[in-house]
């Protein structure tokens, strides 16, 4: 069998290519390659230097993360690093695309390393719920410093060439990776140049700040609350500065390695990230499926939500006009785009001069008569099936033939939106989350004739935004809001049964949600879903429990944190919730009323009740085909809602508490409730009787 790694002569010089598309990821056919053909370049006179460059669009990204959690096969790559680095001709890296993880590991080998202006190195081992596990953590702050070390490897970001090369990571820039490097090379020879080996030195550790350490521990313990990986990749870096020699740090990075390789954390975070890859693959539509251009849109509405989605275009360039009926709500809107991006301009995110290129994008506009030409629109109106019925009745006339005709709504029939035009196959949903501009998600929604040219464009256009695209089937609240709503609901009776809103915050707080159901309730406003709420109740079910808590806390006026007061009361200017007592006595009044009896509630209870509620409900959309694989939930959980990507979304979290487990929680709440929502999902009955989990569901 070939290798995916070759030796080419390039005049004296022996260049080493990996050739394993699509990232050059170490695979152990990559690391056994790499060795064999240092070995074959040490060994031919002709040879005077090596250089190493991944072939195609990138360097080497890493590791191949898709081995991980399997018997790990030889050789390991910490033994690719040493015959690098002892190496007896020169070896330079020639970095273009991205040298990560592994990558600028291996790099780090190389006596010396140059890289094109647009390449990239980083250590995102974090991101994986990992650390750089062969030499990295006790390299980089070597060459680059403690401080450089620690922000790279605990935030996992990339450095652009031109900064890697000030902080010391490269030695030059050239404008032709292979004759720059080659070049590179042939000069070392030329100049006699010594072969540097970082390990071997002490470098730029003894500038260490020994505080440095725990001023990172604290930080990152608030800022990645239960995350396991940071804090061990600052132990590794300190490892590099307290130990007594390289080979002692190595062995230490080795064993904190480990202990995040087993972590449930680890699979949780790369499940993750394939998983945020997974999502843009649509099954019935197959690679290669036509898309329309995009290169201008039109936004109705100039609201929070308007002005939020139009920077997500303004960002990626592309121009943006923007429809208010009224002259004053389209100033106050344009007026707060202006002042967000000038927010970031003095924080230094970019010039003033970029915040005036985004804001000429943008066309503000109180006539339909402007946006007609305009590739898509997507309206972010009111939250109203009328109102979205006339708006896309007038769209249907304006807009040209072959406009994307897309709606914001987070729970409106995508259908009946569609039937009021004459072009049903180019509508569809695109759910941006709040503050839109922010958010990763954007829950897109497909309705029964969307074609699959329109999905397609649009799920393209969304990567070009920025955002991670989720494809939702069409129902009342898709994924995301269909399943809040059982969450929610369990969230009111935890509370009416004996729970106080701050226990339910705190459980779930705890368990790594950026924030409970009461809290975010305040955060977003109450007075929305108390309107919902009145609608819905037209048609309640009778015998259905209803919760009429939260309505009664909107009628005293506390919509939430733009009132001061809500679920808690917010002293002035701080949105630091706190327990109120007027809530608190409403709250007894409430269960009485209702013939209640109110008990002690344990924080498992509370748990256990919000998660599976999650999960029940995201098992009968995964049945329904409203969601196309258990991941797309995941994603759309960790992305939207905050849920933390060191559980994995809430379907990974079920399969890694035991499908088995959590259904006979199931049918406890639901033998003990009589309640609909416990009602197990069938898909969850059939997988245990099958020994299965939600990670092998196929359709
Ligand atoms: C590590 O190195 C540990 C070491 O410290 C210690 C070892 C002892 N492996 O993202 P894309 C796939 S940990 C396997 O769409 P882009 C990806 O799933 C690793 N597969 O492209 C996708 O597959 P598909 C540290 C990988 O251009 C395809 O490649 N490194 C890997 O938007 C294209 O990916 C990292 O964490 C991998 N390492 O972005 C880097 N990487 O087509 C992770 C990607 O089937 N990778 N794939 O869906 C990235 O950040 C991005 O992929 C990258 C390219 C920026 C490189």
């Amino acid at each position: 069998m070939s290798s995916p790694v070759v030796l080419e002569k390039r005049g004296a010089v022996g260049v080493i290519l990996v050739q394993n598309p699509p990232v050059n990821a170490l695979s152990q056919a990559v690391r056994q390659g790499l060795r064999d053909r240092l070995a074959e370049a040490l060994a031919d006179d002709s040879i005077t230097a090596v250089v190493l460059a991944g072939d195609g669009r990138t360097f080497i990204a890493g590791a191949d993360i898709r081995e991980f959690g399997k018997p790990m096969t030889a050789p390991g790559l910490n033994e690719v690093i040493q015959d690098y680095e002892n190496a007896t001709k020169p070896v330079v890296a020639a970095i273009h695309g991205t040298a990560l993880g592994g990558g600028l590991e291996t790099a780090f080998a190389a006596h010396y390393r140059v890289a094109v202006a647009k390449g990239f190195v980083g250590l995102p081992e974090v991101k994986l719920g990992l650390l750089p596990g062969a030499g990295g953590t006790q390299r980089l702050p070597r060459v680059a410093g403690v401080e450089t070390a620690l922000k790279m490897i605990t935030s996992g970001d990339m450095l652009p060439a031109p900064l890697a090369q000030k902080a010391g990571i490269v030695d030059a820039i050239v404008d032709e990776l292979i004759p720059g490097a080659c070049a590179f090379a042939e000069k070392l020879v030329a100049d006699g140049a010594p072969l540097k080996v970082i390990s071997r030195s002490r470098g730029k550790l003894d500038e260490a700040d020994k505080g440095i350490f725990d001023k990172f521990r604290a930080d990152l313990a608030k800022k990645a609350r239960g995350v396991l990986a940071p804090q061990n990749c600052i132990a590794a870096v300190e490892a590099s500065v307290t130990s007594d020699s390289f080979e002692a740090g190595l062995k230490r990075e080795g064993e904190l390695f480990m202990e995040l390789m087993q972590s449930p954390q680890r699979a949780a975070q790369i499940h993750a990230f394939f998983g945020e890859r997974e999502v843009a693959k649509i099954p019935d539509i197959p690679k290669g499926t036509p898309t329309r251009e995009i290169n201008s849109c039109a936004i109705l509405g100039c609201g929070t939500m308007g002005g939020g989605i139009a920077m997500n275009f303004l960002n990626a360039g592309i121009p943006v006009t923007i429809l208010e009926l009224e002259q004053a709500a389209l100033d106050r809107g344009i007026g707060i785009i202006r002042r967000n991006y000038e927010n970031s301009a003095k924080r230094g995110r970019f010039t003033m001069e970029e915040v005036e290129k985004r804001m000429g994008l943008l066309t503000p506009t109180t006539s339909y008569d402007d946006i007609g030409q305009a590739d898509i629109v997507i309206e972010a109106v009111f939250e109203d099936m009328e109102i979205k019925k006339q708006v896309f009745a007038k769209l249907d006339a304006v807009m040209k033939p072959g406009a994307i005709l897309a709606s914001n709504t987070s729970t409106l029939d995508i259908d009946e939106i569609a039937s009021v035009t004459k072009r049903p196959e180019d509508v569809i949903g695109t759910h941006f989350f709040s503050p839109a501009n922010v958010m990763k998600l954007l829950e897109n929604v497909r309705g029964a004739k969307s074609s699959p040219n329109t999905i397609q464009t649009v799920m393209d256009l969304g990567k070009r935004i920025g955002k991670i695209c989720v494809l939702a089937g069409n129902c009342h609240g898709f994924i995301g809001n269909r399943m809040l709503h059982p969450y929610g609901r369990q969230a009111s009776f935890l509370v009416e049964e004996g729970a106080q809103p701050e226990d339910v915050d705190r459980v779930l707080y705890d368990f790594g949600l950026a924030m409970g159901p009461f809290a975010m309730g305040d955060l977003a406003g109450l007075d929305v879903g108390y309107r919902v709420r009145q609608h819905q109740l037209k048609t309640w079910p009778q015998g259905r429990r209803y919760s009429s808590l939260a309505d009664k806390v909107v009628e005293l006026g506390r919509h939430g944190q733009k009132t001061g007061a809500g679920w808690y009361r917010y002293e002035e200017g701080s949105r630091v919730p706190l327990p109120d007592p007027v809530v608190k006595e409403l709250i007894e009044k409430n269960s009485a009323e209702a013939g209640i009896k109110r008990g002690e509630i344990s924080d498992d209870e509370i748990l256990e009740r919000c998660m599976y509620a999650l999960v029940n409900e995201g098992a009968k959309i995964l049945e329904e085909g409203i969601a196309i694989r258990s991941v797309d939930i995941d994603i759309t959980y960790m992305n939207g809602y905050g849920f933390p990507k060191h559980r994995g979304g809430p379907m990974h979290y079920a399969d890694y508490v035991g499908l088995d487990k959590v259904l006979e929680r199931i049918r406890h709440y639901y033998e003990q409730s009589g309640e609909d929502d416990w009602k197990p999902a069938a898909l969850i009955e059939k997988l245990v009787a099958e020994g299965k989990s939600f990670a092998d569901f196929q359709r």
